[in-house]
């Protein structure tokens, strides 16, 4: 071993691995979820912030490989849809009974958090169990072949939606805020340093924080795979995806202001909004007054007041 090799600190991931997810897992290539994850893994290791993961049905666990082998550098735990959060609950007391420290987080998916989950994680919310929860948002259930979610935005052709879907994202952020947790917040893998800050900000807080991550999804976007982290920085240039924090429910901080770049650049990158299934100057107004929405909680109820 030459003596410029970082021998592997055995005190922060179990399995002394230098990943929390290790290189030649299943996930397709430019997948937002992976690069998340990765994003996410070193901010907790120089935290030295130790981590279980709790992951139910989705293409996070998926990634986990087939026993005895994993791609998860720390212990995980899969759970059921609807019981993910119960289940991160639970490991949480038992952690405190033992007088562990470190995270307990829950990592899924829109379908996973937006709809099927969405009675545990309001329960343990309510609760206000100590408690990580991250979502990383591809709008699709991209694991069982592409069907809609909650989170499919309005145009996108999906198994389910072979037109193209009618109906609008459901606000997450606006559900999981309003249940005062202590830390709400939207997170984009193209803004490295934000996200680092929010996930520092959450990791150093006690309770349930939420944290949404916008993961794009080349195989059931119809996108190319280099394409990733371009879109989603179009998403935040255009105010399609506002980077955003709640404190306590009611205290609102946009983080990255849109430069209002045309959102048609985000929707021909892809090839999943069927010609005629979106109307651009709709959703142009749309982004615009949800972003006022937002700015205007911002200013009325500062962070810093
Ligand atoms: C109660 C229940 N309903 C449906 C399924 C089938 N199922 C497995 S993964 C999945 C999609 C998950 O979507 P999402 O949470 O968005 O994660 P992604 O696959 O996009 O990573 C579905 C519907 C299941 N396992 N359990
Ligand atoms: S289907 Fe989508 S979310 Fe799942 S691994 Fe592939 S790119 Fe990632
Ligand atoms: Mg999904």
């Amino acid at each position: 071993m030459s003596s410029t090799t970082k021998e592997p600190d055995t005190s922060v991931y179990a399995c002394g691995d230098e990943y929390l997810l290790r290189p030649g897992n299943t996930n397709c290539g430019g997948c937002g979820m992976s690069v998340a994850f990765t994003m996410f893994g070193r901010v907790l290791r120089e935290m030295e912030e130790k981590i279980t993961l709790v992951i139910p049905a989705c293409c996070g666990i998926v990634a986990a490989g087939a026993y005895p082998t994993t791609s998860f550098g720390v212990p995980t735990m899969s759970s059921t849809f609807g019981g993910v959060s119960a289940f991160a609950s639970g490991a949480a007391a038992v952690r405190d009974i033992n007088g562990d420290d470190g995270q307990i987080v829950c990592w899924a998916g829109d379908g996973g958090t937006f709809d099927i989950g969405i009675a545990s994680i309001s329960g343990a919310a309510e609760r206000n169990d100590n408690t990580l929860y991250v979502c990383y948002d591809n709008g699709i259930y991209g694991n069982t072949g592409g069907q809609r979610s909650s989170a499919t935005p309005i145009g996108a052709k999906t198994t389910t939606t072979p037109r193209g879907k009618v109906e609008a994202p459901k606000d997450i952020m606006a559900i999981m805020a309003a249940h005062c947790i202590p830390y709400t917040a939207t997170l984009s893998i193209a803004h490295p340093e934000d996200f680092a800050r929010k996930v520092k900000t959450a990791v150093e807080m006690d309770g349930f924080r939420f944290l949404l991550i916008h993961a794009p999804c080349p195989t059931g976007w119809k996108s190319e795979p280099s394409e990733t982290i371009n879109l989603v920085r179009i998403a935040v240039r255009s105010g399609l995806f506002v980077p955003y924090e709640v404190f306590g429910g009611e205290r609102y901080r946009i983080n990255v202001e849109p430069d209002w770049m045309d959102v048609a650049e985000y929707y021909d990158r892809q090839r999943r909004f069927p010609k005629g299934s979106i109307d651009l100057n709709a959703i142009r107004a749309t982004v615009r007054h949800r972003y006022e929405r937002i700015k205007q909680l911002a200013q009325m109820w500062p962070v810093d007041m």
